[in-house]
């Protein structure tokens, strides 16, 4: 039995390269060895005020990027959440054995709250509990996330044990896989904020579907500081910054990229840095035209991936509502 993969990511705004290096791209290493399932996750992108049209075309985007980016649909399963009613239905049964107390100590919710406490809505609070459905609905052993997911990870881990322990062995308990580099890319305008895709700003962060003049701007203008000498240093956080996205697309050592940059200038770094990620979100972007050329092949893949999910769900919904009472 080869182990399984869930993964997914809201479409919140245009996936960016932070998502693509942190998320997309450790997708596509077990493809072959690995039963690997990746979701649109919709319903999370609601927890905040959304304009319904950007939502549908921003979960299409998504899709079409994830294939465009090497998830052949022929060897993973790629669907929209909302198109699963059980996630929600399994969400709000995780809910209800989940302490308030654990969803309080998640450090994104109070990030992302501030001073909004009041007037935001529950959803964002309870937020981690649909993830917790969407991870254990599939039975994953693995859910490839950026740093930024961790936590959520393992609060899922935590429900999952609960859950077992109250009403018997259900769940499959996951484990979150983190990238060695790149699992945090901070936001280029600010390298002390991580790169997001709901963060405003024009040169904010460089999108999958960006154009080459949009790259070069955002990287060329992107914050460091009036050092010099061109070396991974964490206290120099926009240097640090550009270097970790040159080493993720590069994938070569520091001391490589170190000797290389030698008596050379942030300038030179940004222009080459340009240049590798023009290289490599240029194919990405000829398959996604091509893919969208045709909208009836997107509804396609969502059509048989729903079908071929159909019986992990039943499976696991029959043993949760059996468990729970609910016969
Ligand atoms: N800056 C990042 N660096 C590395 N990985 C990142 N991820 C997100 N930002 C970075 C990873 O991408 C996946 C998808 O994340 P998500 O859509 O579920 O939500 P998020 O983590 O909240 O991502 P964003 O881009 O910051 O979106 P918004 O602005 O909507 O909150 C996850 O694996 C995440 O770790």
């Amino acid at each position: 039995m080869k182990k399984r993969v869930f993964s997914g990511i809201q479409p919140s705004g245009h996936i960016h390269i932070g998502n693509y290096i942190g998320a997309v791209r450790n997708w596509l290493v077990n493809l072959e060895d690995r039963d690997n399932i990746f979701c649109v996750v919709d319903q999370h992108a609601i927890t905040v005020p959304y304009d319904p049209e950007a939502l549908h075309s921003g979960t299409r985007e998504a899709v079409a990027l994830y294939i465009a980016c090497g998830l052949d649909p022929q060897k993973c399963r790629l669907f929209v959440q909302s198109h699963i009613p059980e996630h929600t239905e399994l969400a709000w049964l995780l809910t209800c054995i989940t302490p308030m107390g654990w969803l309080e100590r998640m450090t994104q919710f109070k990030d992302r709250v501030g001073a909004r406490r009041e007037r935001v809505g529950t959803g964002l609070f309870v937020y981690p509990t649909l993830m917790a459905a969407d991870i254990l609905l599939y039975q994953a052993h693995e859910v490839p996330v950026g740093d930024d997911q961790k936590q959520h990870v393992e609060l899922t881990r935590d429900i999952a044990e609960r859950f077992n322990r109250q009403f018997g062995e259900v769940f499959t308990v996951p484990e979150p896989v983190i990238p060695q580099v790149g699992a945090r890319i901070m936001g280029l305008d600010d390298p002390t904020a991580k790169m997001s895709k709901s963060t405003e700003g024009q040169y904010h962060s460089v999108g999958l579907l960006d154009d080459p003049d949009k790259v070069r701007k955002t990287i060329m203008r992107a914050v460091t500081d009036s050092q010099q000498g061109i070396v991974f240093d964490p206290q120099r956080p926009g240097l640090f910054n550009l270097l970790t996205i040159y080493q993720a697309l590069t994938g070569q050592e520091n001391a490589e990229i170190e000797t290389h940059f030698a008596g050379k200038g942030y300038g030179d770094l940004k222009k080459e840095l340009v240049e590798v990620v023009i290289a490599e979100i240029e194919p990405i972007q000829a398959r996604y035209r091509e893919l969208t050329a045709d909208p009836a092949y997107i509804d396609e893949v969502l059509a048989e991936s729903v079908e071929k999910l159909r019986p992990i769900v039943d499976a696991t919904m029959d043993g949760v509502r059996r468990a729970m009472g609910h016969r």
